[in-house]
């Protein structure tokens, strides 16, 4: 056999609608929108630079619900690039193309370049390699047959690949299509075995190989990391798989963990740290979900101040990566710290959880036109006035009053029982 090298790709989903983009104006929306195409192209440039000897891709070529003719005309001006330089280009439809009126449709450019029958298992031969490449594209959306049972026995003194797009055992976050198991694919006697469906990258087996390559780019904020293909090269009749990257555009999760922070600030550092590690990965553009977590005495103001928190983990991006790192959601998932002092006892931290619990009384047994009665609130009114405050007007209800107090029980209780302070009771 000879020595050769192949690129095995799968979940293309070309111009996939990339989801949360469209509501956020700052979002860079044409590099991300164009994502799936870029990482495609990247793909064929490498393939036509190293001159590998042939591409794979194992279904999901389109998103299914997209259908825009211009999908399907980038798609071969891309397979016929590959095909120009002899390069040939095997492929299988998946569940997601099965729904495509353009795979439906598309008509490969010439001999070298072949979408896979759907009525059967069809093995198309690359005999100056000595390479068969046996698979079956999906008929419909839906396939629940184990196809590979019946995926022809191999080409005896061939390198076998099988082309399968499916969950491969059980994987209660997919779909279970085409179903079958790692033991019935080995049993097939192939040399590799390349696998589309799932979207995350891996190995099931290297005896042979069974590989899910990932999707070529991720598509939203589950999608996260380096995406791209598989490079497989064969050589002393042993093949090798070699990971590679062809997404410019990067979807990132930046958990954030802030336990035993005590300010906003110290939040904010803490961000900037991960957002560092977060964005150094080689990518052009990143789309950022920040998550902050953890026990700290910030929670209560990370929760009320959650605008002005978004605005600064911006500005911090911004700051670090450019307009081109956009943070996608921030979600503040924080708890209060468990070190918080109880507003209860005789000392001081007691009087003060007296004095809330009593104003809280008060409160809940008024109504609103009768807030001005209570003592302690026009006080409070005109002191809030005397600082330069904003009117509250009619903010000031029970309701809000009520939510106000519960505030300041938590603020105080977290002031007053911070790290190395000793608890009252
Ligand atoms: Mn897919």
């Amino acid at each position: 056999m000879a020595t050769f090298r192949f690129l095995h790709c799968a979940d293309l989903h070309l111009d996939s609608p990339l989801r949360g983009l469209e509501a956020d104006p700052d979002a860079p929306v044409d590099k991300i929108r164009g994502a799936t195409r870029d990482a495609l192209q990247n793909l064929v440039n490498f393939a036509i630079e190293q001159h590998v000897d042939f591409v794979v891709a194992a279904g999901d070529l389109y998103d299914g619900d997209w259908q825009d003719w211009r999908t399907g005309r980038f798609l071969l001006d891309q397979i016929r690039r590959l095909t120009d330089e002899n390069i040939p280009f095997i492929a299988i439809r998946g569940n997601h193309d099965a729904a495509s009126v353009i795979t439906n449709n598309l008509r490969m450019p010439g001999e070298a370049a072949r979408l896979l029958d759907h009525r059967r298992p069809e093995t198309f031969r690359l005999p100056d390699l000595q390479v068969a490449i046996h698979g079956q594209s999906f008929a419909t959306r839906a396939v629940t047959d184990n196809i590979a049972r019946t995926y022809p026995p191999p080409v005896p003194g061939w390198f076998n690949v099988g082309v399968l797009h499916s969950s491969v055992g059980a994987r209660p976050l997919h779909d279970n299509y085409a179903p079958c198991s790692v033991d019935e694919l080995r049993s097939h006697d192939y040399d590799y075995w390349a696998l589309g469906h799932i979207h995350q990258r891996r190995v099931l087996a290297e005896r042979p190989w069974i590989v899910f390559p990932g999707n070529l780019q991720g598509r939203h904020a589950r999608e996260t990391g380096p995406k791209g293909a598989c490079l497989v090269t064969f050589e002393d009749r042993v093949p090798t798989v070699e990971r590679l990257t062809f997404d410019l555009a990067r979807w990132e999760r930046c958990r954030v963990d802030v336990s035993g922070a005590s300010t906003f600030d110290d939040c904010l550092m803490r961000c900037r740290e991960d957002l560092i590690g977060a964005i150094g990965t080689g990518a052009d553009t990143y789309a950022i979900r920040v998550e902050f977590h953890g026990s700290t005495a910030a929670n209560g103001v990370l929760r009320s101040q959650s605008e002005h928190l978004v605005n600064e983990v911006r500005a911090i991006a911004l700051a670090l990566g450019g307009p081109d790192t956009w943070i996608e959601q921030v979600i503040v998932a924080t708890t209060p710290p468990t070190g918080r002092l109880s507003l209860e006892g005789d000392g001081v931290a007691g009087e003060i959880g007296r004095v809330l619990a009593e104003l809280q009384s008060e409160v809940s047994s008024l109504t609103a036109s009768d807030g001005a009665k209570l003592p302690a609130l026009s006080n409070l009114r005109s002191q809030l006035r005397a600082t330069g405050a904003p009117d509250m007007g009619d903010a000031l209800n029970d309701a809000a009053i009520s939510a106000a107090l519960e505030d300041a029980a938590e603020l105080l209780a977290t002031l007053l029982g911070g790290e190395g302070q000793d608890r009252a009771d």
